[in-house]
């Protein structure tokens, strides 16, 4: 495997970064999962859009123009011979000494990784997960926003442990107001009288994916709400989504132990999933 390290290819073995690197010692940086499809990247242009907004509210600045930076995602996977592949792009603060302070990393650390990786909850889009709601509240937009994809995901693997040992699949966050926010690593909708609701997005991440489901439900006539939803509106739900890159579309057909309509992935989930396939499958930035 040849991994982008700052201007370079190079083995997986050799594509080492320092100890003095703040994407390690403070998480300080930003990333992107992208999937490409039959030698295409998915919506690679509003990934790139997406982090470099992230590394704009944290003041980061990319060594690369969005066309530069294209261009090498699309050559790490040329150079890796993958035409269906997970991509994950990231910008650290790059090195710098043992203080917090991001004026002493002169250059950002770029690094693009590419592999091959299927669906990620397995047989689970056709049985459903089972999803729990977390104590633990996604970080507030106003200490540091949901929006900003960055390299500090300890908010979101906390609440993956609380999925783990609750036996859950997947865990669902509030925000502070008690209002349902997004899962650990994707975006949620409720479908309730052949309406899909999704929280708006002040507090979760602007998921691309989201951004394409959202598209095809209105090309389909489905109608959709952005609106705050609270535990009720899960317990009490016809059907429950989550959407990401990497988890694709996958329907929840348990939650907090209450079953989620009849229990079986429902009839919105199965149009859109089926929508969205097609999308990957006829879209995309071509290698
Ligand atoms: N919310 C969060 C917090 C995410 O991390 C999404 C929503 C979906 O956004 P996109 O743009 O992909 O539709 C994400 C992205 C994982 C994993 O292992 C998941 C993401 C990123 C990195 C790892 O589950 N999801």
């Amino acid at each position: 495997m040849l991994i982008y390290l700052n201007g370079e290819f190079v083995p997986e073995s050799e594509a080492k970064v320092s100890v003095f690197d703040h994407g390690l010692l403070y998480g300080d940086g930003v990333f992107e999962g992208i999937r490409a499809y039959n030698g295409r990247v998915f919506r690679l242009e509003e990934h790139i859009d997406r982090m470099y907004d992230s590394a704009k509210t944290i003041d980061l600045k990319i060594p690369l123009t969005k066309k530069e930076f294209a261009d090498v995602i699309c050559e790490t996977l040329r150079k890796n011979n993958l035409k269906d592949a997970y991509i994950r792009p990231l910008v650290t603060r790059g090195v710098g000494d043992l203080g917090l302070d991001p004026n002493k990393c002169p250059v950002a650390t770029v690094i693009v990784i590419a592999t091959g990786w299927g669906a990620m909850y397995g047989d689970l889009y056709e049985k459903g997960l089972k999803a729990i709601t977390c104590s633990i509240r996604r970080n507030p937009a106003e200490a540091l926003p949901p929006n900003v994809k960055s390299l500090n995901y300890l908010n979101n693997i906390m609440a993956k442990i609380e999925a783990n040992y609750k036996g859950g699949d997947e865990a669902i966050f509030f925000d502070t107001n008690g209002y349902v926010a997004e899962g650990s690593g994707d975006n949620i909708y409720i479908v309730k009288n052949g309406t899909i609701v999704t929280p708006p997005t002040l507090n979760n991440l602007r998921g691309i994916t989201r951004m394409v489901l959202l598209e095809l439900a209105e090309e389909m006539g489905i109608a959709v709400e952005e609106r705050n939803l609270g535990y009720y509106d899960l317990y009490t739900a016809d059907e429950f989504l989550v959407s990401g890159s990497a988890a694709e579309v996958a329907p929840v057909v348990l939650i907090d132990g209450r079953t989620v309509g009849t229990g079986k992935p429902g009839p919105v989930f199965k149009q859109l999933a089926e929508a969205f396939k097609r999308r990957t499958e006829t879209e995309g930035t071509p290698l």
